[in-house]
């Protein structure tokens, strides 16, 4: 065992600091009036966002290319197209289509207000806006653009990440791993004769098969550990650090807990499964994504040929 240094208790306290702070969030302010892009920004000081300021309504969608804001707060009146102009604008472009738009206008008619929602607001403040109301407005909006956010990431039967972002963060993470000199595991693992099981049990148990894998590997896993739907019956692992020197046994074990377990098919008959996994570990196998990808495909097919329930690494 390696003593404990300075250098790792840094470590512990910024992981533990970023695990604590929520990713700051970008707001865009559109408003001619640079006094109110001002006022604006002041009432939403020390919130988690940064505010970036917009006059010119002509910019916008410069703005938004450049910026990439988690949610736009909108004048109406201004010179060239009107706020409710430049929301249908913005509700038109299919990669800003669910941005929130907060309204922020002296106009207080109903009118005014029918008209903003009519055009895809999300929702609407009137001037001299009250500093605390527009705070817990931005945060709300704000918290609930995370949730659809983090949604979009997850596969809904299973519940763990889609392949893109479970790609996205392993390679984070590998570059991280390869600069902290750590090991990094990456296991596939493929049901055994899932064909069968939905040809003999049917479609809904196979789906139960599944569902019961992802929260295996969400209960038997950690967080940081990084788990994927990688497609049909597929999932893929990513294990760091010391974990990584431990891979094997977890699968194991992993895979007994699933054997253990009794399904039910269609006809109320109970049936089981078992998984064959391989395993590719930086910076034995290679260092970039693509090459343990190709290493533990080449161990599950030695699994599955060898007999499948089985893990080859
Ligand atoms: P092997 O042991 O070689 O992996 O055989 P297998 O039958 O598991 O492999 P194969 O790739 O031939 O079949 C995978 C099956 O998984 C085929 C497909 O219909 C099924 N499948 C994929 N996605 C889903 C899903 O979401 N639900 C259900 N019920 N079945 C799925
Ligand atoms: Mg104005
Ligand atoms: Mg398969
Ligand atoms: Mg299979
Ligand atoms: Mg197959």
């Amino acid at each position: 065992q390696r003593p404990f240094t300075a250098q790792d208790l840094t470590e512990a306290v910024e992981r533990m600091v970023t695990a604590q702070r929520p990713e700051r969030s970008r707001v865009l302010v559109l408003d001619d009036d640079p006094d109110a892009v001002r006022a604006l920004g002041a009432a939403l000081l020390g919130e988690q966002v940064e505010v970036v300021g917009q006059g010119d309504p002509y910019c916008l969608v410069d703005a938004l290319a450049e910026h990439r804001p988690d949610l736009l707060l909108l004048d109406v009146e201004m010179p060239g197209p009107s706020g409710f102009d430049l929301c249908r604008i913005v509700r038109s472009m299919p990669e800003w289509r669910e941005l929130p738009v907060l309204f922020v206008t002296a106009h207080s008619g109903v009118d005014f207000r029918v008209a903003a929602f009519q055009a895809g607001a999300d929702d609407y403040l009137t001037k001299p806006v009250l500093r605390e109301e527009l705070r817990a407005r931005v945060r709300s909006r704000l918290e609930r653009a995370r949730l659809t956010r983090e949604r979009a990431e997850r596969d809904a039967l299973t519940g763990l990440l889609l392949r893109r972002p479970f790609l996205e963060r392993l390679r984070i993470r590998m570059a991280e791993a390869q600069r902290q000199g750590k090991p990094l595991a990456l296991a596939l693992l493929d049901v055994d004769r899932f064909k069968q099981v939905n040809d003999a049990h049917g479609h809904l148990a196979g789906d139960r098969v599944l569902m019961r894998m992802g929260r295996l590997l969400a209960a038997r896993f950690r967080e940081e550990d990084l788990r994927c739907r990688w497609g049909g019956e597929e999932f893929v692992v990513a294990l760091l650090g010391e974990r990584a020197e431990s891979a094997r046994d977890i699968l194991a074990r992993t895979a007994a807990e699933l054997g253990r377990l009794d399904f039910e098919g269609d006809k109320g008959e109970s049936f089981r499964v078992t998984f064959s996994a391989g395993i590719a570990v930086a910076p034995q196998d290679g260092t970039d994504v693509e090459a343990l990808l190709r290493h533990a495909d080449e161990r599950l097919y030695r699994a599955k040929a060898n007999g499948r329930n089985r893990i080859e690494s």
